[in-house]
């Protein structure tokens, strides 16, 4: 699909995966940048449980002036074009909006794909897909320093630093934008907050290992969720740990955030297996997360702690796939 496309579509809303992180900010934000130029009525927004909360994420919103709108209402229709970016319409992780058209522009694994949509799952961002997309209908970068820092900045945190950067597309964006590298450094030093690193801390204290399966379960307090991916992508740099699942439990659900560096264990694989049949769950092969209802899962696993329901569900796994 080309942008070209979709601009036949008149308003365009452009809708972020809940719990927006750097890449979903910044790839929304190009196409809400493109759509603009091209004399639209664009509207860029999220929905969720939360609001924005990591000082990251605020600061990159505050900085580059990303005109992006926190929607409450599940009920809202959207007129013209939905696009959801970072994320599929219809998965468990973004809110499911009725529109008159939908198209997708995702990096993501799985889901059926739309007439309209740019599915490619070998890149590392989503913000890499924008940008070429935008390029390929002739948008100038050179003059939008602060799109440039934030599509170079939701790359940078969806790829653990540029460090799993494996398609050259990436390798390209990463150097040919030009961007302000002392923005990108305060958000780099801006990732967690006192109160966040003591969550996890003290979580890491309390962590479940399996020997066996060289796999850990760790449960935080309630925090941004974006937090139990920081802690995920920390654990599996431990010797023993080749896979992990790292989880809080909501006022409305337990979120979980999955990886795995082991080839036979792929960490979108299990976080659906996680979510068994009344939750969600999905990602990439080796970083994947998702959620289960609390309602559902209280009527279904009564006695069961959630503690338990995880490591049995991750014993019956790797049994099956080692
Ligand atoms: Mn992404």
């Amino acid at each position: 699909m080309k942008l070209a496309e979709l601009e036949k579509y008149n308003p365009i809303t452009i809708q972020c995966h809940d719990n927006p992180d750097a890449d979903a900010l910044a790839s929304g934000f190009g196409l809400y940048s493109y759509f603009k130029k091209k004399g639209k009525e664009v509207r860029l927004i999220y929905l969720g449980r939360n609001q924005i909360q990591k000082t990251n994420l605020t600061m990159m919103v505050k900085e580059f002036q990303i005109p992006i709108e926190y929607l409450t209402d599940r009920e809202t229709k959207i007129k013209g074009l939905l696009i959801t970016v970072d994320c599929q319409y219809g998965s468990g992780n973004v809110t499911c909006l009725y529109a008159d058209e939908v198209a997708v522009i995702d990096h993501h694994h799985g889901g059926s794909e739309l007439p309209l949509s740019e599915i490619r799952s070998k890149l590392g961002s989503c913000s890499t897909l924008v940008w070429d997309m935008m390029r390929n209908e002739g948008f100038c970068f050179e003059e939008e320093m602060n799109l440039s820092t934030a599509l170079y900045y939701g790359l940078f945190s969806d790829t653990s630093q540029f460090s799993e950067i494996y398609h050259p597309l990436d390798m390209e964006m990463r150097d040919h934008l030009i961007v302000d590298k002392k923005l990108i450094s305060q958000f780099k030093n801006s990732n967690l907050s006192l109160e966040e690193v003591e969550i996890a801390g003290l979580a890491l204290l309390g962590k479940i290992y399996n020997p066996t399966y060289r796999y850990a379960i760790v449960r935080t307090r309630p925090c941004d969720p974006n937090i139990l991916g920081l802690i995920s992508d920390f654990l599996l740099q431990v010797d023993k740990v080749d896979s992990c699942v790292v989880y809080h439990v909501m006022e409305d659900g337990i979120k979980f955030s999955v990886r795995s560096c082991v080839k036979k264990v792929r960490a979108d694989e299990l976080a659906a297996y996680l979510g068994g049949e009344i939750g969600s769950g999905g990602g990439h092969s080796e970083k994947a997360g998702g959620f289960i209802p609390i309602e559902q899962y209280r009527e279904k696993h009564t006695h069961i702690s959630t503690e338990d329901y995880f490591t049995d569900k991750m014993n019956r796994f790797f049994e099956k796939v080692l």
